[in-house]
């Protein structure tokens, strides 16, 4: 495949990484409420889809684009990426939350999809100026050197990492008791509030695991590629393939954790 859309894509993601992080620096944040009290959108998620979009229309004008800032919904957007177009799906600033809290847990996320299945894209950490990057076939590297998973195989020692569903209440009742039974059954659990950077961490193996009930194919379409790359188990919560419909939640962990949470993530 063409290698210029895996640079493509790492370097918007830095540009529009970089932008965010300076925003933030110069006070000029404006949160807005989206659909409900718990979900937020700034200035910045805004902006930061604004150039990611002008940048990669410019650089393939025949490609389609998706960003979270389209507010499609999760069906529409799996029926545009079962197509055969490619088709860039991107999240401007994921961690919202975390970015209007100066904590710098949060991400930007350039993923590249054709026929229902994702084959290049970059997550940027701006914070620690760490780019992850994969095209399909030629590994997941982070800065440019390739990574792997953990060797974790036993979830008794395994850092897990989860988020809540934050904008949607009900979930949250129905994520807890998953979450309890993992705290009582992993070594330890952190709720970081960025699925991308989760999903990084777990590529690189810093992290074990990380689960979401909760995700858009934004969230996770660079992900994707970047774990199955590195050689990450990637899932729905209940251990099916995983797919764009994002219908049953997603899952990723190293190789030798594959099925250790299937009974752990029933309702
Ligand atoms: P976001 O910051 O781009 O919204 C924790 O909330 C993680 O779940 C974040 O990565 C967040 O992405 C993601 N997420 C996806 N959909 C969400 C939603 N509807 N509400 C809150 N978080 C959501
Ligand atoms: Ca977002």
């Amino acid at each position: 495949m063409n290698d210029g859309f895996v640079r493509a894509a790492g370097e918007i993601a830095r540009e529009a990484g970089q932008f965010l992080k300076h925003f933030s620096d110069h006070h000029r944040l404006a949160v807005e409420h989206k659909g409900n009290d718990f979900d937020f959108v700034t200035n910045a998620d805004r902006e930061s889809q604004r150039l990611i979009a002008e940048r990669l229309k410019a650089a393939f004008p025949d490609h389609r684009f998706v960003g979270e800032e389209d507010g499609l919904d999760d069906a529409a957007v799996a029926d545009i990426l079962s197509g055969d177009e490619y088709c860039w799906v991107c999240d401007p600033l994921d961690g919202t939350v975390n970015y209007i809290h100066h904590l710098g847990l949060y991400a930007v996320s350039v993923g590249l999809v054709r026929r229902g299945r994702a084959v290049a894209g970059a997550i940027y950490l701006p914070e620690w100026d760490e780019l992850f990057t994969a095209q399909r076939g030629c590994g997941a590297l982070l800065n440019g050197r390739p990574v792997k998973p953990s060797s974790c195989d036993d979830l008794r020692h395994a850092f897990v990492t989860a988020d809540m569903a934050a904008a949607n209440v009900e979930m949250r009742g129905v994520n807890m008791d998953r979450i309890k039974r993992v705290i009582m059954a992993a070594g330890g659990l952190r709720i970081e509030g960025s699925a991308c950077v989760c999903i990084a961490q777990t590529a690189c193996g810093r992290q074990d695991a990380y689960w979401n009930l909760g995700l858009h194919a934004w969230d996770v379409a660079a992900g994707a590629v970047i774990l199955e790359e590195a050689g990450c188990a990637v899932s729905t919560v209940f251990g099916d393939p995983f797919t764009f419909d994002m219908k049953d939640g997603f899952l990723c962990a190293a190789p030798g954790l594959k099925g250790a949470f299937a009974g752990l993530m029933r309702p």
